[in-house]
């Protein structure tokens, strides 16, 4: 028999046809699904044994209800200009929660900014939360020198979240790279690392995704797709076949998951994080939502969206209420659990935002610790020698600096020359 022909740069098989491709298959990447619209598990599906754990289940549900309660809260409060800013994350609480508690507490999570309910499932207070987004003298990620919702936390194993897009991506590569290299977390801790569907635009997604191909490590890469990177619609941001059809090219195991249904999104997780382990190598979810909340609180998106459009996403496809219906068919779930834990949410979520609001900022001179390591550089000295001189000359005089300066402890005087 005559030996097959093969190049000698690839096993590609020698064909005669001329047939060109563009989609993995021939055809749409399907989604993976578990629970139908109204909570009901498809024919076929195997459920993740969260299921039959009625305590757990139930603090799924909890998790993801805590996220809506906690951003109407804090989107009122920066309307009210108590903080300058903020980020919801309506409509994609299953895929928040879901991945959250698919993962080990401490693989590292490198998140883009939506992602605030990773850090609550895994202890993050509500007083943290609210220390972060008002910037007081308790805010562990930052010492409120970052804008609202950049949380960090070495604790929980929660990188800082930084404002360019993307740039996480290929830092997440080199974080599971220095996993794999420690003795004590190799084969065991993965870099998890979310990213909207628009930061996948951005030269770094590439940059990340080829070092995660071709230096093999355990990242985890998860794609929300939530259907807008701010005003742009999804089918303006690629020609292809979403996120997901990048994987292949990368030579990346990939799969897309309904993210408004977290026990596929647990599911699909939790097997991405077992290949990740085993293959030492990159995996892929894309986690399909809609983003129900304008992209943050310095956009309206009635300006290029229809209400109609978000008022019928929320109705016909609910992640919260898909996992509740879910629940009630296990008679785990009623209208008394649902009043005492909105009661308890509301409660809790009130009782931090009044202690947050009369707090302190930190020292002002905080403003200049930190920068760089070591020795003060001349810059950063002149900066400060320069802000003391203007206390000086307008700190009790001048009424904006005057209130301004009495929202930080010792009101600016650590400043004052002799300190
Ligand atoms: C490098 C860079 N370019 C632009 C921006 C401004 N920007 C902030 S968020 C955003 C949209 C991102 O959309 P996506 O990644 O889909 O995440 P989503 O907001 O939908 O969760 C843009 C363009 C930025 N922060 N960094
Ligand atoms: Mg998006």
């Amino acid at each position: 028999m005559r030996r097959q022909e093969v190049l000698p740069t690839t096993a590609s098989p020698i064909v005669s046809k001329l047939d060109f491709f563009n989609a993995v298959g021939n055809k749409p990447i399907p989604t993976f699904r578990l629970l139908d619209g109204v909570g009901k598990p498809l024919e076929g599906a195997v459920l993740p044994e969260v299921c039959i754990d009625k305590a757990f289940a139930r603090r799924l549900y909890e998790s993801m209800q805590m996220l809506p309660t906690l951003d109407n809260v804090l989107y009122n409060v920066q309307r009210q200009g108590k903080i300058s800013f903020y980020m919801t994350a309506h409509g994609e609480e299953a895929t928040i929660v879901g991945s959250a508690a698919a993962l080990e507490l401490d693989d590292e999570v490198l998140g883009q900014y939506r992602e605030m309910g990773v850090l609550l499932w895994r202890g993050f207070s509500l007083d943290n939360v609210m220390a972060q987004c008002f910037g007081n003298e308790e805010d562990t990620s930052g010492k409120g020198r970052q804008m609202p919702v950049h949380f960090g936390s070495p604790e929980h194993h929660f990188h800082t979240i930084s404002s360019p897009l993307a740039t996480q991506i290929p830092q997440a590569a080199g974080v599971a790279y220095a996993l794999r290299r420690d003795p004590k977390r190799r084969d065991r801790s993965v870099a998890a690392c979310y990213f909207g569907e628009g930061a996948a635009s951005e030269g770094d997604f590439h940059a990340g995704f080829m070092l995660a191909s071709t230096i093999p490590s355990p990242v985890l890469y998860i794609a929300r797709n939530n259907g807008f990177a701010i005003s742009t619609p999804s089918t303006e941001q690629y020609n292809g076949d979403g996120i997901a059809s990048r994987g292949p090219g990368y030579g990346i195991d990939t799969v897309r998951v309904d993210g408004n249904d977290i026990l596929a999104v647990i599911s699909a997780i939790r097997e991405a994080r077992r290949r990740c382990l085993q293959q030492g190598r990159a995996v892929l979810v894309e986690a399909m939502s809609y983003r129900v909340g304008h992209h943050s609180t310095s956009d309206d998106s009635f300006a290029y969206r229809a209400r109609a459009e978000v008022e019928d996403r929320k109705r016909i496809d609910n992640p919260i209420s898909r996992f509740r219906l879910f629940l009630e068919s296990r008679g785990w779930w009623d209208n008394d659990a649902e009043a005492d834990m909105k009661a308890r949410h509301k409660a809790d979520v009130m009782k931090a935002f009044k202690r947050a609001e009369t707090m302190k900022r930190n020292e002002l001179g905080e403003l200049f610790t930190d920068v760089y390591g070591g020795e003060q550089p001349w810059n950063i000295r002149e900066q400060r020698e320069e802000l003391s001189r203007l206390i000086e000359k307008y700190g009790d005089k001048w009424e904006p600096w005057k209130s301004e300066l009495s929202k930080f402890k010792n009101g600016g005087k650590d400043l004052l020359k002799g300190n």
